[in-house]
């Protein structure tokens, strides 16, 4: 529960009321455009910075912000993530109020159909909301790499007294097919709501830029209740957010747009701009992971007050060895998670997963590596992610010559090399 400092939604203005909030994670989509680190698993659940999955920036910021009852909505290739959610993510609480739960289809409707959008996959679980009678509902996708405050949006949504309050933030114009652009007037009251439309209206005082929805929502119980259904029985819609319920419903209540540059973080370096980043395709993911790399870094993942939260494991310590050569193991502008051991290789510019081997004379070089990956003596990586248990045999040569690397590995449009592993053995327990 969140202290309210009014409770227009609970009937009692003024007062300092407690605010019952339900959170939603939205992980079911399939992230085509992440191909193929989206083969096997949901695009929440792409690995990010070493030892993240993306889903874990939504889930941290939700229990940083102190919102502790998350239902997480999965679909597509969810096997990945589940275990992820049940590795990492077990709240540990004897309280009943405290939960991260998956929910897949509930195939409640008459067509028995998985989830056929985003508000179909809200109208699925409308019994969840029913039984915890929130008073105000958190929609928020799982694809984006952030660091929000939520209570802050929640602030905002109480202040303004609003049914439905969307996240937004100012992108480039040439982006606005990709996104729901939103249209305000004085105090951020929205007036219109374009779902990836190429000629969508920019900022009034920035014609360069749009004003897109991050595809977070805070949603006044009542009124989402009321949206959804409406929807359900519209035999036109697609039943998404974005394309359906937004764009109709600002005709019908109190709808306002969440600056998100007004975020503001616990315990974050003065002057630091919050960060968002929509990780879209290879080259946007690329680009964020290697933001982590600087010694001031655009995405702080040191500020205690505001940890990224993920799995723990038992890995033993990262070492840096001399091989038999007498050659130093090292790493430079890099970041490593646990268990990796670099002997006599020199890892750069890069991204390194758990229980990685660069072994002797090896040569990493602005590379992403997932875990469980060797790469054999004398071979040399530029610019290339390789997904878990690669091997690389020695000597080999990636990133170098692109036309050739073609003819065995997928190659992004500006050239990054993606090398794809065996899937992990899975062990058993014997009798
Ligand atoms: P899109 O980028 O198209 O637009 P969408 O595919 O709707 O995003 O996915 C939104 C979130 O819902 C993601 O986290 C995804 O994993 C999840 N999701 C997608 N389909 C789902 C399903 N059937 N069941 C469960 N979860 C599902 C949206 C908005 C835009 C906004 C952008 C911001 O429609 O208005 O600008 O997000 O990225």
């Amino acid at each position: 529960n969140l202290p309210g400092r009014r409770g227009h939604n609970n009937q009692s203005e003024g007062t300092n009321m407690e605010l019952k909030v339900l959170a939603f994670v939205l992980a079911g989509g399939e992230g085509t455009r992440l191909f193929p680190l989206t083969k096997e698993r949901a695009k929440p659940a792409v690995p990010f910075g070493g030892k993240y999955r993306l889903v874990d920036f939504v889930l941290s910021n939700l229990v940083n912000s102190g919102i502790y009852s998350i239902y997480v909505v999965v679909q597509f290739r969810s096997q990945s993530l589940l275990q992820h959610l049940s590795e990492g993510w077990q709240l540990g609480s004897l309280l009943k109020s405290e939960f991260i739960v998956p929910v897949p289809a509930q195939m409640r409707t008459e067509g028995k159909d998985w989830y056929r959008g985003t508000a179909d996959a809200i109208h699925q679980n409308i019994n969840l909301i029913e039984q915890s009678a929130p008073n105000i509902v958190c929609i928020f996708g799982a694809d984006h790499i952030y660091r929000m405050n939520i209570r802050d949006m929640i602030e905002f949504h109480e202040r303004k007294r609003a049914h439905v309050t969307v996240a937004a933030i100012q992108v480039d114009k040439q982006y606005s097919k990709e996104f729901g652009v939103i249209e305000t007037t004085t105090g951020n009251r929205i007036v219109g709501f374009h779902e990836k439309n190429p000629n969508a209206p920019t900022m009034p005082n920035d014609p360069s830029k749009v004003f897109a929805s991050m595809g977070n929502y805070i949603f006044s119980t009542d009124m989402l209740l009321k949206l959804v259904q409406e929807d359900q029985e519209d035999p036109n819609s697609s039943h998404d957010f974005g394309k359906d319920i937004l764009p109709k419903a600002m005709k019908h209540c109190e709808m306002f747009a969440y600056d998100f540059m007004s975020n503001k973080i616990p315990g974050e370096l003065p002057g630091k701009l919050p960060y968002w980043r929509d990780v879209g395709t290879l080259d946007a993911y690329f680009d964020a992971n290697m933001d982590l790399r600087s010694i001031t870094p655009e995405l702080n993942l040191f500020n205690r007050q505001w940890p990224l939260r993920t799995s723990g494991y038992s890995d033993p310590p990262t070492k840096f060895a001399f091989d038999e050569e007498d050659r130093r193991g090292q790493a430079i502008d890099s970041v490593l998670a646990g268990g990796c051991i670099i002997s006599g290789g020199l890892v750069r510019d890069s991204v390194i997963g758990r229980s990685v081997y660069v072994h002797a004379g090896a040569e990493v070089d602005s590379c992403i590596i997932f875990d469980n990956c060797h790469i054999g003596r004398r071979a040399k990586l530029r610019r290339c992610i390789l997904e878990k248990n690669v091997r690389i045999p020695e000597d080999a040569v990636i990133g170098y010559d692109l036309e050739k690397d073609k003819e065995k590995y997928f190659v992004s449009d500006s050239g990054i090399v993606i090398i794809t592993g065996p899937r992990s053995p899975v062990q058993l327990a014997t009798l």
